[in-house]
């Protein structure tokens, strides 16, 4: 394992494990936990095929550092926020795909940094809330853009107003999270599934991440000729040939049953 400063980095197998590790501030996004959040996954973009994103202590992440927020001035608080962006950016439309294991606190900066992964797995001992509005502050780190389409822009913007607190359950039922299950399974959940991700076609991932959230940004039919392009391209690939030779020739592992979670 790597320690950088406010972040533990670890390579297994091709995941790479990027433990935000400020526990005894709730793992709270200062400006070097998020330098190091960026390194890391720079780093994992790199050198493995899939990322994780947990937090070590009681709490995924309490959000904006506080005590560091209050000292910024409102032009030094754009680029602050536009240093998140082009960060969670990273992860969203980056090199590989990230999973979030979250437990704790997901509030704020940390609904953020989750909303910027592919697959969010909660255990239940997660909550959810976007405290800004008590905080006299609003969302800098592209919650208005991912959690709205997360969960709709009426949800947010009661969660915002009201300081409404979600449950893993609830935050299932809403589209926050993919994946509930029991308190402490979070993190084995999520390498779990890193691990099937890791056997894809790389270049399957990489439509994936790349073109399914821009299609959602197009029309219709510019979606639908989008969707085109990228068929022709991942299904002429030599890795995309092998494998639906692999299929007919039932060399390939069959289908799973869904799995009752
Ligand atoms: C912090 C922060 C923080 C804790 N910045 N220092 N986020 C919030 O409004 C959430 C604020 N935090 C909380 O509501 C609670 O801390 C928790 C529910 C997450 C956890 O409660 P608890 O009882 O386990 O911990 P605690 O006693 O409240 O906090 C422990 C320490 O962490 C304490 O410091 P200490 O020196 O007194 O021990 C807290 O001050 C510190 N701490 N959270 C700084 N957030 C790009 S825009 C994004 C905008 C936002 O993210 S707004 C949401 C901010």
């Amino acid at each position: 394992m790597t320690k950088r400063g406010t972040v533990d980095y670890t390579l297994e197998n091709d995941i790479a494990l990027i433990g935000l590790n400020r526990p005894d501030k709730r793992n709270a996004i200062s400006d070097d936990l998020i330098d190091d959040i960026g390194a890391a996954v720079d780093r994992a973009g790199r050198e493995a095929k899939v990322g994780v994103i947990y937090g070590r202590g009681d709490h995924f992440c309490a959000g904006l550092d506080l005590a560091e927020h209050a000292e910024r001035t409102p032009f030094e608080g754009v680029h602050h926020s536009r240093k998140w962006h082009r960060i969670f950016n990273e992860i969203e439309r980056g090199a590989i795909p990230f999973v979030a294991a979250l437990h704790g606190a997901v509030v704020g900066g940390g609904l953020e940094l989750a909303a910027s992964t592919q697959i969010r797995v909660a255990d239940e001992t997660a909550f959810f809330a976007l405290p800004e509005g008590q905080r006299g502050i609003f969302v800098g780190g592209g919650a208005s853009v991912r959690v709205a389409r997360l969960m709709s822009a009426a949800r947010m913007a009661d969660m915002m107003l009201t300081g409404r607190t979600l449950s893993a359950e609830k935050a299932e039922a809403v589209n926050l999270v993919q994946y509930v299950v029991a308190p402490g399974q979070a993190l084995a959940e999520a390498k779990m599934l890193a691990g099937k991700i890791a056997k894809n076609a790389p270049m399957s991932n990489f439509a994936v991440i790349q073109a399914l959230p821009r299609i959602q940004d197009l029309s219709h039919d510019d979606g639908l000729f989008f969707e085109s392009l990228m068929a022709a391209m991942t299904q002429t690939s030599p890795e995309a040939v092998e494998r639906l030779r692999a299929f007919l020739e039932k060399r390939a592992d069959r289908l799973a049953k869904p799995r009752d979670i």
